[in-house]
């Protein structure tokens, strides 16, 4: 059984809530419910964390180290600025996917540069909240391999 987690990075956790017309209106418990139900279909141990703070995303970072077969990531703002994320994914030897509910790429130019693409097997942005289940499936296609 494949461990993979799904790290959330800064205001994700207001999802829902404002900006839906940008981000949709589900929230990112309904998404981590979707996800988990598509994880007990599969051969998935599936974690999910948010959080605002960079340097509780580096922990988890450096604990999937020895404990996760594969890490899915939404890094939020961080995306654009965070080196010590960036440093913290290239240490870990398991595949990455950066993933995006919008696409980055149409929207304001601070946001066209990625510090974790560099570092990414593979990009998801600007399918909306399914991105998630389409990470996932992309992720259990790496492992197969
Ligand atoms: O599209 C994405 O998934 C982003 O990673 C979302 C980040 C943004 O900074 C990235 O450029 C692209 C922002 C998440 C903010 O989420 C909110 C949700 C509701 C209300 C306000 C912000």
């Amino acid at each position: 059984m494949n461990k993979i987690i799904i790290l959330n990075g800064p205001n994700l956790n207001l999802l829902g809530e404002r900006e839906k017309n940008q981000y949709g209106s589900l929230t990112l418990k309904d998404i981590e419910k979707i996800c988990i139900d598509y994880s007990s279909r599969s051969d998935i141990r599936l974690s999910f964390f948010q959080s605002n703070l960079e340097g509780e995303l580096v922990d988890r970072i450096q604990s999937s180290r020895n404990n996760q077969d594969g890490l899915i990531i939404n890094a939020g703002g961080y995306t654009h600025t965070s080196v010590a994320i960036h440093d913290a994914l290239k240490i870990l030897k398991i595949p990455i996917i950066e993933l995006h509910i919008s696409n980055i790429y149409n929207r304001e130019e601070f946001r066209h540069k990625s510090l974790i693409s560099k570092v990414a097997k593979g990009v998801i942005c600007g399918f909306g909240a399914e991105g998630y289940l389409m990470s996932l499936n992309a992720m259990n296609k790496f492992l197969e391999k």
